[in-house]
């Protein structure tokens, strides 16, 4: 595997309800590094240009003017297949088609509060990292545990 980085985000209704701790968990306690956290409230520009694959579609502005109602919190993750392994972790994008054990098995019933965002490819891992963060704010770092680690 190669490691790579991906952008999540945990949506203004997992903010709301109090879910930051428990959704960072997951990620810490499957063994992904985090490089880059934040919380914002995005801009319309922000959220159309993140969505912009869904500007044609229904939901679209409801899913924009859902996005930028509160506090965002943005984070860049890294590790071995991190990109389709959070995706994984994360669940199907209607709650209750994902799988109990997801996150969004685990903590929502509608497709449009479904809790976090998760890259679903490396182009559009690259395209959002960049979109959200600036280099500065991403931090390149050795866990101490790694010095241990078995390569395989
Ligand atoms: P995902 O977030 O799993 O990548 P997506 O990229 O297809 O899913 O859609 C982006 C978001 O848009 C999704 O998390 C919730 C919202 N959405 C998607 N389909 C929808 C629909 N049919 N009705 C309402 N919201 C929808
Ligand atoms: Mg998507």
């Amino acid at each position: 595997m190669t490691v790579e980085r991906t952008f999540l985000a945990i949506k203004p209704d997992g903010v709301q309800r109090g879910l930051v701790g428990k959704i960072l968990n997951r990620f810490e306690q499957k063994g992904f590094k985090l490089v880059a956290l934040k919380q914002l409230i995005p801009s319309r520009d922000l959220a159309k240009k993140h969505y912009g694959v869904h500007q044609d579609r229904p939901f679209f502005k409801g899913l924009v003017d859902f996005i930028t109602s509160g506090p965002v919190v943005a984070m860049v993750w890294e590790g071995d297949g991190v990109i389709t392994s959070a995706r994984r972790l994360i669940g199907a994008t209607k709650p209750l088609e994902a799988e109990p054990g997801t996150i969004r098995g685990d903590f929502a019933v509608d497709i449009g509060r479904n809790v976090i965002h998760g890259s679903d490819a490396p182009e559009t891992a690259n395209f959002e990292i960049g979109l959200w963060f600036t280099s500065e704010e991403i931090n390149d770092w050795t866990p101490s545990d790694q010095l241990w680690r078995v390569e395989s």
